[in-house]
């Protein structure tokens, strides 16, 4: 694994998604290497161009020498049908080259635990040796927001034409943008969405001193992303260089410990895969009057040993 080996990796991965008992051995023997990799999430609306971004942030940053790992979450929402296939197709120039890792996560389908797998196969990356860590997700849904709330750096990708104005862009990922990309530049509207955004962005207070710009890019001509990569490493810098970045680490932890736990806690009071029909079933039965939500969640909570 450290050596940064694809097989490896990809075995180790597998591990993660299926929920192997060794998976977590192995992530707590690694976890001591890990620490280097820089995380950035890209999200966006579907079909804004993330896929295409990602895949030429990832030549540049391997043009420079770095070994990148990305990893392409694929949503349940039925927007993106087509973009699991157009995402391997896309990313496929980069076969053959070692010092690129692309891993498309799957929703196994069971509470959440997305998040958790994502941040893990992160983990694995940055002890493969993976200095940058790319990680796509489609901003449509609170499960999304929560996986790119866990990189470094935000990118919420937009792009013109969007719909009269900006109105529509959800205040979530306003909120989580460290960078706003105005991606198909070559669009008409460009203008107009730039002047919506900065009018929107100087309404938001500044954090921790950081202003989020906005970077205009034509993904597809590779136009605007040396200075997006930039702008990824200005923003590193900054909270490097202000005090921000221990509280940031720790603000980090904590939401992935949150994360750990609910994990943990779920698989426990639910267990695997035959907890979601008792799930359901338990639900039916609130919705339907027969039981109380309370009476239903203590019953689970003793039955697995967490309380009496
Ligand atoms: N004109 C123009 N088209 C672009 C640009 N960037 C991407 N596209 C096109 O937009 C389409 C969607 O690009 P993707 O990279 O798959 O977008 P995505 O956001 O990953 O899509 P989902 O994963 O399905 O949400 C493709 O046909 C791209 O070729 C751009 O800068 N300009
Ligand atoms: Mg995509």
């Amino acid at each position: 694994m450290c050596a940064g080996e694809v097989r490896a990796i990809s075995r180790a991965i597998t591990a993660i998604e299926n929920h192997q008992p060794e998976a977590e051995e192995l992530l707590r023997l690694l976890f001591p290497k890990t620490g280097k990799a820089y995380l950035t999430g890209v999200t966006g609306a579907p079909g804004t161009g993330k896929s295409t971004l990602v895949d030429r942030l990832a030549a540049h940053h391997r043009k420079q020498g770095e070994h990148v790992g990305v990893i392409a979450v694929d949503p349940t929402s039925p927007y993106t049908g087509g973009a699991i296939l157009g995402d391997r197709i896309r990313m496929q120039g980069h076969a053959g080259d070692a010092g690129m890792f692309i891993r498309s996560m799957a929703t196994r389908g069971f509470l959440g635990g997305l998040a958790r797998a994502t941040a893990e196969v992160a983990l694995l990356f940055d002890a493969a040796g993976k200095q940058q860590v790319l990680i796509e997700t489609v901003g449509v849904g609170q499960d999304e927001i929560d996986i790119v709330r866990l990189a470094d750096c935000v990118l919420v990708v937009l792009v013109p034409g969007m719909g009269d104005d900006i109105q529509n862009l959800k205040a979530g990922l306003m909120e989580i943008g460290d960078i706003f990309v105005l991606n198909k530049a070559d669009r008409e509207g460009a203008d107009k969405l730039e002047q919506q955004l900065d009018a929107m962005l100087s309404l938001v207070m500044p954090r921790d001193g950081w202003h989020p710009p906005v970077i205009r890019t034509v993904a597809t001509e590779n136009k605007g992303i040396a200075a997006l990569a930039e702008t990824v490493a200005k923003f590193q810098k900054h909270f490097e260089a202000s005090g921000e970045r221990e509280k940031k680490h720790v603000e980090h932890w904590k939401l992935r410990l949150i994360e750990l736990i609910e994990s943990r806690l779920l698989e426990c009071v639910l267990g695997g895969v035959a907890g979601e029909k008792r799930l359901a079933e338990l639900a039916a039965a609130v919705a339907a009057r027969k039981k109380d939500p309370f009476t239903a969640v203590s019953e689970l909570l003793a039955k697995s040993g967490l309380a009496s």
